[in-house]
């Protein structure tokens, strides 16, 4: 027999309202994004899959409760506040530093250069900003090899242990292997980032609901070798929504709640220079999911096919103007390089829509 296909709704909500309108009155023509009194909106797309059939159509904020069946619930976890994520409220967007453990270049066979250059890099990332410094001593770039379990541990272990009596920030280990999230919360990490949504190792559903910590659950199609091999979608941004929605479920089986899950499209990851304009352009349809988003676009490579930049290293403009993008549709994470230009420029970007310093 067939399969019948069933029918999904998504929400995308549309028409930013400047924080001057009506602030503060109660009115049911706005719709609340994450109980965030500064992220209102003035309407929401509808969105009907039906199969291969897609239906869209834009419903004004005042008439959307009013909606029966699937889009009552998708309007709740579309509006309901977020729980704190690793003890940060994010009632404003939270910046993530990134910091790569990779292979010492020093020729004395220890570990001595690589572990001191990482931690004196996260703590310039915190001195410029970042609530959280994400560790990662995999690199999960297109066509990188995987990386043995001991040597992941031996690069962002003395790392951790390093930085966690000496921040403030919460510190966050990326990786896709389970034994290595356990060493990293046992040693305190405080959130796990995982670019395969708990995916990569049979264990790490398991072992992440153990440690009790916050996930990242980011969307790859394929693994990192093979990735970027023509990644086909039947519609980019709905497929990744029900992919997250996957794994999400996957990782309540497991006992991790959804109020400690993040979500992330995982730009780069199998896709192309149009799915990832697409996922960027469409990032507020995720809030549907009821967990906070993150985005890491910092530097990749569709920032270089837009500007011309080629050098990663000079794609810093480029990467400011995709975290703005991503905020003003209220992604509450924002994983980048360069903290000191995006928490400029964020700085200036909320005083600027909030019409008050401060
Ligand atoms: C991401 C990541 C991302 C999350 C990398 C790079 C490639 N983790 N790890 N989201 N990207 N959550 O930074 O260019 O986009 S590694």
């Amino acid at each position: 027999m067939a399969e019948v296909p069933t029918t999904r709704h998504y929400l995308r909500p549309i028409g930013a309202l400047p924080a001057s309108a009506a602030a503060g009155a109660a009115s049911p023509a706005a719709i609340i994004v994450a109980g965030r009194a500064d992220l209102r909106f003035a309407a929401a797309e509808v969105i009907e899959r039906h199969g291969e059939r897609v239906g869209r159509r834009i419903v004004a904020a005042d008439v959307l409760p009013g909606q029966a069946g699937e889009l009552a619930g998708l309007l709740e976890d579309l509006c309901r506040p977020r729980e704190p994520i690793a003890g940060l409220t994010l009632e404003r967007a939270r910046i993530m530093g990134i910091v790569n453990v990779t292979p010492d270049s020093f020729a004395d066979g220890g570990r001595y250069g690589e572990t001191h250059a990482a931690v004196a890099h996260a703590l310039q990332l915190e001195a410029e900003g970042a609530d959280l410094l994400d560790i990662g001593g995999e690199s999960t770039r297109p066509g990188a090899e995987p990386v043995d379990v001991e040597e992941e541990w031996r690069r962002v272990g003395p790392v951790i242990e390093a930085l966690r009596p000496r921040v403030q920030a919460r510190l966050s280990i990326d990786t896709r292997n389970a034994e290595v999230m356990r060493r990293a919360a046992r040693a305190g990490v405080h959130l796990i980032n995982d670019v395969s949504a708990l995916s990569h190792d049979p264990a790490s559903l398991a072992v992440a609901a153990e440690t009790g910590l916050p996930v990242v659950l980011m969307h790859s199609r394929g693994d990192p070798r093979t990735m970027q091999q023509k990644p086909v979608y039947a519609d980019v941004v709905l497929d990744v929504c029900d992919a997250l929605e996957a794994r999400i479920e996957a990782c309540e089986g497991a006992g991790i709640p959804r109020s400690r899950l993040i979500v992330d499209p995982g730009i780069g990851f199998g896709k192309t220079l149009a799915h990832n304009m697409a996922l960027i352009a469409s990032l507020g349809l995720l809030h549907g999911l009821g967990c906070p988003i993150l985005l890491g676009a910092s530097r990749k490579s569709f920032i270089g096919r837009l500007t011309g930049v080629k050098v990663a290293g000079e794609r810093v403009m480029g990467s400011v103007g995709a975290a703005v993008a991503a905020v003003a549709q209220g992604a509450q994470i924002i994983r980048v390089h360069d903290v000191k230009a995006t928490r400029e420029a964020l700085t200036v970007w909320e005083a600027a829509t909030r019409g008050a310093a401060a």
